[in-house]
């Protein structure tokens, strides 16, 4: 049987906490409602990414704490998005895992170093400014994973 000391990371500490979870839904309006008067979360967040194809919003408890992860709602601007094609095989769901990061481009090369494929070469832009990439799922045990280096 393993000890605990055998299985610590190789990379303790790469990851700062859960970001967030992101959910694919096919109406944003409809899902905010839900969320926010079924569910009692609040809305704190939203915008329109069209490189992402997204339309999405963050939603999450009034007090928002520093390390809180917060719920990320993505609607698809047109049929052939990544959460239009999601929506279109699964239905809506949880789509993504995003894991806020300090140095986005030091993860990377740390992930990339252990044979991982992240899908683009260089960061792209996320919600509120934040630098984006993410981990193939395939490659993360069947997760989209989404690094997240929040805006300065
Ligand atoms: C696909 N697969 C998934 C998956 N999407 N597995 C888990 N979670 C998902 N979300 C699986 C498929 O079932 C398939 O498995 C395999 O991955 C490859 O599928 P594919 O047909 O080759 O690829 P696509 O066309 O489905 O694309 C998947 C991919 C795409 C992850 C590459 O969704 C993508 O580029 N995503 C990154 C961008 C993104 O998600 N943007 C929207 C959020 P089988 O076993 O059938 O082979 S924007 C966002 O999040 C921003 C605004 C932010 O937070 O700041």
């Amino acid at each position: 049987m393993s000890d605990i000391s055998d299985i610590v990371s190789d990379n303790p500490d790469l990851f700062v906490c859960i970001d967030h979870v992101g959910l694919a839904v096919p109406d944003l309006d409809e899902a905010i409602e839900f969320h926010t008067k079924v569910m009692g979360w609040r809305l704190l967040h939203r915008e329109t990414n069209e490189e992402q194809g997204v339309e999405e919003a963050m939603i999450g408890t009034g007090e928002q704490l520093e390390q809180n992860a917060q719920i990320q709602l993505l609607a698809p601007l047109k049929e052939d998005s990544a959460i239009g094609k999601f929506l279109a095989r699964n239905g809506q769901g949880m789509q993504q895992l995003a894991y806020r990061v300090k140095d986005l481009d030091h993860v990377s090369e740390v992930l990339r170093g252990h044979g991982l494929r992240l899908l683009y070469p260089e960061a792209k832009i996320g919600t509120g400014g934040s630098r984006i990439n993410f981990v193939h799922p395939k490659d993360a045990r069947g997760v989209l994973l989404e690094l997240v280096e929040p805006a300065a």
